[in-house]
């Protein structure tokens, strides 16, 4: 019987692999997070953009664990504080700082910031051992509020309202917000050609005999 294919949740964020998990729990396909093996070296998120680090991270994964990897990065975009946080969404109010004082931080820095307009973006890279990757991407645009409501979710999550909805992304079921967010939509993207992306892995999870050089 055939075997599905193992790919590994390339996150150390429970929130955005319960989300990830869930979108992906109609294929044949076994998950497993970095939690189901040893520690593994860190890898450096220095890249300029969400695209470099999400490839960062996936490619890192699958080398080491010799697993297909997906790694999402993803992070908030203020107008009125020219995109910031941006690719540092992670780290703002210091690295160890909890989701809430984030939130807190950042409500601070936009009192009296008249313009509130936000997006959130979202760069999924699914990477095999060879260094072969595949990319999607979503982006939902949103206001950032006077304060935080809701409580599901993580992250910015109470502080991101979504206006056609009327509701933060925390006041949303984890359907409702899937239904709109960034992640839902690269994963969307994802999955609308998944039977593909599957054969694809299958084709590059080794190097062709080709194109290696036996010297001599
Ligand atoms: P991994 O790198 O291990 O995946 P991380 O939390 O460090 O986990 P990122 O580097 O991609 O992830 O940083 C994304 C930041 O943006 C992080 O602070 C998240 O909380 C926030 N973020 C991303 N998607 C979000 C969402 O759907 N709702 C709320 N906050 C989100």
């Amino acid at each position: 019987m055939e075997q599905p294919i193992t790919l590994i949740l390339a996150t150390a964020n429970a929130g955005k692999a319960a989300e990830i998990r869930d979108l992906l729990k109609d294929f044949f396909i076994q998950i497993k997070t970095l939690s189901d093996f040893g520690p593994i070296p860190e890898v450096e998120e220095d890249g300029r953009t969400f695209e470099e680090n999400a490839y960062k991270k996936a490619g890192h994964t699958a080398r080491i664990l010799g697993f297909p990897a997906l790694a999402d990065d993803s992070g908030l975009m203020l107008e009125g504080l020219a995109g910031r946080p941006g690719v540092h969404s992670a780290r703002y109010g210091g690295k160890d700082a909890s989701d809430q004082t984030r939130c807190v931080s950042l409500l601070e820095e936009m009192k009296g910031v008249a313009n509130r307009a936000a997006a959130f973006e979202c760069v999924i890279s699914l990477a095999v051992p060879t260094g072969a990757a595949l990319t999607y991407v979503g982006r939902c645009e949103g206001v950032i509020t006077e304060a935080p409501k809701g409580q599901n979710g993580f992250g910015y999550d109470p502080i991101f309202y979504y206006p056609p909805l009327k509701k933060t992304f925390a006041e949303m079921t984890q359907k409702e917000k899937s239904r709109v967010s960034h992640r839902g939509k690269a994963s969307r993207e994802l999955k609308s050609e998944f039977d593909k992306v599957l054969i694809w892995i299958k084709q590059n999870m080794t190097i062709p005999e080709k194109w290696i050089c036996h010297g001599g």
